[in-house]
């Protein structure tokens, strides 16, 4: 399609950048809304072209090098949120650049009401429980963002309640959402290369709170409070006092709690770990904002088992537990789920990690694994980095596959250990996604359960 020549945006058109599932929702809407177009994308042939040009016929699509684009007489640029808005060939329309969730604002009907969560780690479960909780309760409500449906689709169906997960490359392009409650869980280091640095970063997510009703933060991370004036309702894996949610003792037994009065008892959540207890106080903050009856809340909370491969139990074998936590693709979040894992066992750690390390510093991770882990095991692009980190620590070996990991580490554990895949990095360099990670952790597990009944067999 690009053939040197500069694609011109027609005047009174808006500009849409990305054919990813964001682009497509924003054709849709903008079509829905009778809005003039045109659609660009970076790459010469990406994927969505076809099924574009199915839906929109007529409406022309560049593909190529965007700086081909004169913008000039664009009344707006859309961007998707994996295009860096910074970029240089956006510099000529900086005032006019927006996101999708400037377009969900302009056409959110005043009655509907807004959950936005955000933070590091943790917002697909929470966003999730969140919205089981809503459905349970009875209300009409549409659960995505980041998480996967944009909310521009949701937004289609007409909802009562939307309940967004964002990210921070969606909150930089906010404008003004200003949710009924703004939930920002936890802030730790991810997309530096993005946001520049940690102040960066904090001040995308940091936009979450604008125009909002009210905060609900984590006690245990000072970078998720408000740097504006808001009614703020925090949790936190402390004992909690007056309005705050935390956990706290209640008849010999650790129960869920907002001040002194008990709520759950620990024992009765199907999650594990204590990042998911800090997870469903969370949830609970944001129930009782929201006025939706306690037994109903309760209900909903005891029966969510989580999401896959967010520290996910895959099984026991000879009281071994394996764990799946293939979605940990960053410091904070294995961080998380070693500590919140050592706390629930009786033995240690074995640990696996490794990929792409995406530039991160391992060294936090090395206290954790001082305290809970046997043994690192590592693999992929970045294990010798994270040895480097980490072999003062605790004792490292390195593998050329997570399959061959696991081996080592089915080898080395006893009875009551937890081998934990939360490898700290992203998965690319070897699968598909965390994803294809997690499933060939759950295979690696299965397969072994195969071969050692054939094995009493014989
Ligand atoms: N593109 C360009 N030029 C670029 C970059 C991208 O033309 O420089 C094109 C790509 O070719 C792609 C399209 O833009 O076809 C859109 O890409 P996108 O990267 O914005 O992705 P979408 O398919 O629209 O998906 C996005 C989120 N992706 C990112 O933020 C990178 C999805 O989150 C989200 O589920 C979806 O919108 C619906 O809201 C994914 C993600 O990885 C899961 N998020 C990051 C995270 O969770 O850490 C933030
Ligand atoms: P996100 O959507 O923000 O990536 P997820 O709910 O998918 O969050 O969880 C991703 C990973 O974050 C989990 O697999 C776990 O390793 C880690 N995690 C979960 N809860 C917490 C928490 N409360 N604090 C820090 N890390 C967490």
């Amino acid at each position: 399609m690009a053939d040197g020549a500069t694609f011109h945006v027609p005047p009174d058109h808006l500009l849409v950048v990305g054919l990813g599932v964001s682009g497509m929702a924003i054709a849709r809407h903008l079509k829905r809304q009778g809005i003039a177009f045109v659609m660009a994308d970076s790459r010469e042939q990406p994927a969505g072209a076809a099924q574009f040009r199915r839906e929109f016929g007529e409406v022309p699509l560049y593909c190529g090098d965007l700086d081909e684009i004169d913008m000039s007489a664009a009344t707006e640029v859309v961007i998707s949120p994996g295009i860096d808005p910074h970029q240089a060939v956006f510099a000529q329309v900086r005032e006019r650049l927006i996101g999708e969730l400037t377009l969900f604002t302009r056409a959110l009907p005043s009655s509907a009401k807004v959950i936005a969560i955000t933070g590091s780690n943790a917002k697909s479960t929470v966003t999730t429980l969140v919205g089981d909780i809503a459905g349970s309760c009875g209300v009409d409500v549409g659960v995505g963002g980041n998480l996967g449906t944009p909310a521009l689709t949701l937004l289609a169906h007409g909802h009562e309640l939307y309940v967004l997960e964002l990210s921070s490359f969606q909150l930089e392009m906010v404008g003004q959402l200003a949710p009924d409650v703004a939930c920002f869980l936890n802030l730790s280091e991810d997309h530096l290369d993005r946001h520049g640095d940690m102040a960066g970063y904090r001040a995308a997510k940091q936009r979450i709170f604008e125009g909002a009703q009210c905060a609900v933060v984590n006690r245990d991370d000072r970078a998720s409070w408000p740097s504006i004036e808001l009614p703020t309702y925090s949790f936190g894996v402390g004992v909690p006092e007056g309005a705050e949610w935390g956990i706290a003792v209640h008849h010999g037994e650790q129960w869920l709690c907002q001040g002194e009065q008990p709520w759950l008892p620990v024992s009765a959540l199907q999650v594990a770990g204590v990042h998911n207890v800090a997870n469903v106080l969370a949830a609970l903050a944001i129930s009782v904002v929201m006025d939706w009856p306690r037994e109903v809340v309760l209900a909903a909370v005891a029966r969510f088992r989580g999401l896959p491969h967010r520290v996910e139990v895959i099984g026991e074998r000879a009281g071994v537990r394996y764990i799946n936590d293939s979605k940990g693709t960053n410091v904070g979040a294995s961080l998380a789920a070693i500590e919140g894992i050592a706390a629930t066992i009786k033995g240690n750690i074995i640990w696996l990690g490794g990929g792409v390390g995406k530039g991160a510093d391992f060294s936090p991770l090395a206290p954790a694994l001082a305290a809970h882990a046997k043994v690192a095991l590592l693999f992929g692009r970045d294990a010798s980095l994270l040895e480097a980190s980490l072999a003062k620590a605790v004792a490292c070996q390195r593998f050329a596959s997570m399959e061959e990991a696991l081996s080592r580490g089915a080898e080395l554990a006893q009875a009551g250990d937890a081998i934990l895949l939360s490898p700290a990095c992203a998965s690319l360099d070897q699968f598909a996604n965390y994803e294809a990670r997690g499933d060939a952790f759950r295979a690696w597990f299965e397969r072994q359960g195969e071969s050692s009944a054939h094995a009493v067999k014989e």
